[in-house]
């Protein structure tokens, strides 16, 4: 009650960033799990989380997704959707293999990325991935080229890593990393790799790149910011490191029922946002929460709009 009390005294705004939640590749994976689930019926096999969030796979799980680790788990024949994040050519040629009826969910922008790793991996360039260990988008990617391709995770790895030959070297990015670092990474590669050659249009996409930018605006005029995604979500942990590089506390949080009333004791004005991932639906229960603490004011704080969709893969499209 006295944690309740205090939160209660103090929240008095709440600044939304704008855009958050949703972006177009999450819409579109999600879309394309629904319509295998709605032609084909359960079950519908999907390798690893559809998309990182925990709301969003257990909704689609209640409708018949099963969701599995790798692909010796689904049965013969069981249709198969690969995830937002892409797999590797190891994957798909065992799809092939076993020719399981497949919906690919690959986010284009991630396809992007891969085309360029083959592209710059043929022409014989050492291909220095920046992007994180273990994440399933930089696995896919890096299976383009095992072996002329280097993962740099850190600042620390762009000092030391090494390359067969310093003129034929380029670089590629995961899609969900914070501007800022990734821009300190490459700045560190440029130094060391003068010939460092790069993709077309940058690799961090457009919707990573908006909600930062529209995250650092509330988060400057915010004590704490709370940032709504799964603990899995690469772009919303990244929002959170944005928000406290910006100037505020900030926390990630699954749903409403994670925020701890501890962290609003004497905030009056809270920041919230939400990752690529996480349903807008969770942001107005926070929202929602926030009001019901005595949040006077809410309001949005748009830095740009999106327009970017992209059409379903042809096995689930409409005729
Ligand atoms: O972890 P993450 O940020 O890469 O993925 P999440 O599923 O949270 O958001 C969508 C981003 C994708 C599919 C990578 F491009
Ligand atoms: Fe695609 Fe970007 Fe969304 Fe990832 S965050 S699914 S790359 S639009």
């Amino acid at each position: 009650m006295a944690e309740w009390g205090a939160a209660a005294g103090s929240v008095d705004e709440v600044l939304l960033a704008s855009p958050r939640s949703f972006c177009a590749g999450v819409e579109r994976a999600i879309e394309v799990v629904e319509q295998a689930l709605r032609r084909h019926g359960p079950p519908v096999y999907v390798r690893k989380q559809i998309v990182h969030n925990t709301r969003v796979v257990a909704d689609l799980r209640a409708r018949g997704a099963v969701f599995v680790d790798e692909l010796d788990e689904v049965p013969d024949g069981g249709l198969t959707v690969f995830s937002a994040h892409g797999v590797s050519p190891a994957v798909r040629r065992e799809a092939a293999r076993r020719r399981l009826p497949l919906v690919d969910a690959t986010c284009p922008l991630v396809t992007k990325v891969h085309s360029e790793a083959r592209r710059f991996a043929g022409r014989g360039d050492t291909v220095l991935l920046i992007g994180h260990a273990g994440h399933e988008e930089t696995e896919g990617t890096l299976g383009e080229a095992p072996e002329r391709m280097r993962l740099v995770p850190d600042l620390a790895a762009a000092e030391t890593v090494q390359v067969d030959d310093p003129s034929r070297v380029s670089y590629l990015v995961q899609t969900t990393l914070a501007v800022d670092e990734a821009a300190g990474i490459l700045d560190a590669l440029r130094r060391r790799f003068p010939a460092l050659a790069g993709p077309g249009s940058d690799d961090i996409c457009y919707a990573t790149t908006n909600r930062q930018r529209a995250v650092t605006t509330v988060a400057a005029r915010s004590a704490v910011v709370l940032v709504v995604g799964s603990a899995n979500s690469s772009n919303s942990r990244r929002l959170v490191e944005v928000a406290e590089r910006a100037g505020a506390r900030a926390h990630l949080v699954d749903d409403v029922s994670c925020v701890d009333l501890r962290w609003l004791a004497g905030a009056t004005t809270v920041g919230v946002t939400a990752g690529a991932s996480a349903p807008p639906g969770l942001v107005d229960e926070v929202v929602a929460a926030l009001v019901a603490l005595g949040a006077r004011e809410v309001s949005e704080h748009p830095t740009v709009v999106e327009d970017v969709s992209f059409t379903l893969p042809k096995e689930v499209r409409q005729p």
